[in-house]
Order: structure tokens, then sequence, then C-alpha cells
């Protein structure tokens, strides 16, 4: 266990990538040298949460640069993109996101799950220098409340307490079968074919990685579809929210962003700014009401919608998103039971490795295809906290403490991967459980965060 805490720590050292941009020297963590060589938005929120047990000043590093790009209408994207690194497409010449960048700082054009809020009041908690705490104060939290304005104000117009994503991107499950549907929207023949010769010409993920393990290539028109469209709408996201093809209100972003709230309304709280905190407060408890609302009482499952017509449709897939309201304390009491039912049954979630990004008894479940069935570390980290929430729950503990052990457990079998077969080899036989991208940032820093949390009294 030690021994894989240092292993961690020196993928996570490794993985460092320092530049000066506007005259200020920023030291980001890369999720995956083999990939992906920018500074995604999740992870680094997930990289800070894990780094401040052992470096807190790479802890504020991490965030200090992840919102250095912020635009000014308060988007935090997607990717804050490395100058000269080639590896990964599509690199910053395909977004035509120029005019919405910090000087030097460039960055893709879409957002990824908030995360961002919940990290910057854990990384807050555990600093315990006064020095990096008020430069968290001053320097950080400013931008992380702009950028709740921004969601708020540009992906909630209708005001229902959820938020409207407009790319599978955003959603952080890229190929999810959640997402199946709504992409039919998009006709592939509708799809330039200067969009397409991109793809076919650029595309690196399925070169440097089995493709059997990325999304597919109709996936991926779909994808850089919508960045034309939103770039030919020049960014603008008061019509690109109006008019995308694709628009979810997904259940795992809106669970995120109720959780965001909730934590930084503490943090708000502790500093006096009470105004803000009830603010947020109320966002909060808006979005868990809406939340409570996706429930279908026939199967248990936490519906998306798709918003992209007038007239909202349920989206039936079941995936791994419906165990994220437990994070937004949204799964009421009485539904408590079978929400845990269904997450420990071992012929849907509970696989040899949970737990499974898509149930093994849905059509869609694929045991290699990224977010079709493969177990992530990054969606078994926000269960546990899920079920940390249901305290009084003795049941909810013992399986949180269950899939704490299983997690770390899997990582200390087969490495720091980016995401494991759920079925624990049984899809590749003699060939390794671990899938997609190693010397992984986030599986690295999910470790380091486990083996400290678990040992705080929370
Ligand atoms: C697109 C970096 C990111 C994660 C996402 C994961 C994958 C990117 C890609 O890698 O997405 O954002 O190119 O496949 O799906 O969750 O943040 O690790």
């Amino acid at each position: 266990m030690v021994e894989s805490v240092q292993r961690a720590i020196s993928i996570l050292d490794k993985n460092v990538y320092q530049v000066t941009l506007n005259g200020t020297t920023y030291r980001r963590t890369v999720p995956s040298k083999e990939f992906y060589v920018h500074q995604w938005l999740w992870d680094s929120a997930t990289h800070a949460m894990g780094l401040v047990y052992v470096d807190e000043q790479r802890a504020f590093d991490e965030l200090f640069s992840l919102v250095s790009g912020q635009w000014e209408n308060g988007l935090i994207a997607q990717i804050t993109f490395n100058p000269n690194e080639k590896k990964y497409f599509p690199g910053p010449e395909y977004w035509g996101t120029e005019k919405c960048a910090t000087g030097e700082i460039k960055t893709s054009g879409i957002t990824q799950p908030p995360l961002l809020g919940i990290s910057f009041a854990h990384v807050f908690s555990h600093t315990h220098s006064k020095k990096l705490q008020s430069r968290l104060l001053l320097e950080i939290l400013p931008k992380v409340l702009k950028y709740h304005d921004y969601l708020k104000d540009y992906r909630d117009p209708e005001n229902s307490g959820l938020l409207t994503v407009v790319h599978p991107w955003e959603t952080g499950l890229d190929n999810s079968p959640r997402w199946d549907k709504p992409l039919q929207n998009i006709k592939l023949a509708d799809i330039p074919d200067s969009v397409k010769s991109l793809v076919n010409r650029y595309r690196s993920d399925d070169k440097l990685s089995d493709p059997r393990v990325r999304p597919g290539l109709d996936d991926y028109y779909r994808y850089m579809y919508l960045v034309h469209l939103f770039k030919s709408w020049n960014w603008d996201y008061r019509v690109i929210v109006k008019k995308s093809p694709f628009a979810v209100k997904d259940i795992l972003f809106n669970s995120l962003w109720c959780e965001a709230n909730e934590a930084l309304a503490k943090v708000l709280t502790t500093i006096d700014r009470n105004d803000d905190a009830l603010r947020l407060k109320g966002w909060a408890d808006e979005t868990r009401q809406a939340l409570r609302a996706r429930r279908d009482p026939v199967t248990g499952y936490f519906r998306d919608q798709d918003v992209s017509s007038a007239t909202p449709t349920d989206i039936g897939a079941n995936t791994i998103a419906t165990f994220l309201p437990l994070l937004a304390e949204a799964v009421d009491e009485k539904d408590a039971a079978s929400t845990l039912s269904l997450l420990t049954d071992p012929a849907q979630f509970w696989t040899k490795t949970p737990v499974a990004s898509t149930a093994l008894s849905a059509k869609e479940f694929d045991p290699l295809k990224y977010w079709r069935g493969p177990t992530w570390p990054i969606t078994n980290l926000f269960v546990i906290e899920g079920l940390r929430k249901y305290a009084k729950s003795p049941r909810a503990q013992s399986i949180r403490k269950e899939l704490e052990d299983k997690t770390l457990s899997m990582i200390d079998a087969h490495g720091f991967f980016e995401y494991y077969d759920p079925q624990n080899g049984a899809a590749r036989p003699g060939k390794p459980t671990p899938l997609g991208f190693g010397s992984f940032s986030w599986s690295a820093a999910i470790y380091v965060y486990l083996t400290y949390r678990r040992k705080e009294v929370v």
C-alpha cells in the first residue's frame, strides 16, 4: 500500500508540464503522456484532491493553472492546451476559440462536469499553509464562483434547476449509451465532408490505442460536427444552448453541480460571505429537487433528458450515472434500499471489478469499449463519496468500505490505467485487465485520495 502510494506520487510527478504563458509560470498535470498531453478540467480537479494530501503547493498550482484560461463569460474549458504538443486530436487549431483566449492561454470551447467546486472546497479545507489558504480565497475562489455564475446563467436559461450540456465530451462519459439516442438527432449524411475528412486524416486516439477500446468513427464525426457548428455560431452560448442538436440534462453533471454548490456554500459560510452562501445553497436545493423528479419509480433509475426539441424526452439507457444522485443526496431514504440493491447486483453493476459503467444486462454493455462497460476509478470515487453521505445507513457504509477496498486493489493489482475490464480479465482471456492509456494521473490521484481519506474521521 505504502509502495503504491509512492508509485502514484511518482506518476503525478512525471506527468507535470511546466509552461510560461503571459509572463506567468504554470505547473499543471496532464492525464497521460501517452495521449492526453494537455490539461483537462475534471481530471485536474481530481489531481488536486489527491495532491493536497502530499503536496499542498502542487494542489494549489493545479487549480491555479486550471482557472487561468477562463473565458470572459465565465466558462472554464474542458481542455487548457499546452503549446507545441501535437499528439492529441483535436488540438487547439480545430476549435476556433482564439477570440475567447486569455492572451497566450488557448482552450477548447466546451466545459466538463463541474467537479471544480468540490475540489476547491476539499483543497481549501485540507490546506494547512495560511499563505496558500489566502491565495486560494483571493486568486481562485472568485474564478470558481464566476464559473458557477456562467453555468447557472447560460446553461439553465429556463431556471429548471438542471443545467444543459451540449456535447458528449462535456459529460465526461463521452460514448455512454445514454448519448446514443440524442446523437441520432445528428444524421451522418448531414455532416459536411470537410468535417469527416478532418477526422479521417487527423484522428489519433485509435492509432495510439486499440480502436476496440475507444469510441467509434461515427461518434468522432458527430463530436467534430458539434465543434464545427459551435464554431460557426461564434461560441455564443446563448445561441449554442438554444440550437445545439445535442442538448441534454445529464444526471451525472447535475449531481456534481448540486454537490459543488453545497461544498462552496460551506466555504463561503466559513468566511462570512453569507449572502453568496445562501445563493449557492439555493441552487443546490433546486437542483436536488429537480433530480428527485428524474427518478423513474418503476425501474428506480434516474433518467437524463434530451431537451434538444420543444418536447423533452427521457433517455432510457441503464448506466452508472444512476448512482450519482447519492452524492447530491437526492435519493430519498425510502428509495435508498433499492438503489443500493441495484448497485450491488452482480448481474448489473457489481461485477468482479466493480462498478461497471454500463449495466451488464444492458444490450449496449461492452466490457472493452470506454464508457460502455469498463470500470473507471473516477466514477467509483463518486459512488464512494455518494455512499458516504448516507452516514446513518450501516449498509451504505459497508458497501462504501468494500468499494474503497476493491478500487484500491484493482489499481494495486493492475497498475495506474485509464479504465479496467469490469469482469477482471474475462473480456480478453490471457491479456491484462487494464484498458486505455497507462501512467494515468487521475487513477494515481484517486489512489492517494482514497488512501488518506479513509483514515479521516468524517
Ligand atoms: C475528451 C482526459 C479525458 C477525460 C474524459 C474521458 C476522455 C477525452 C477523449 O479523456 O475524454 O475529453 O479524447 O477521449 O472520456 O472523461 O476527462 O482524461
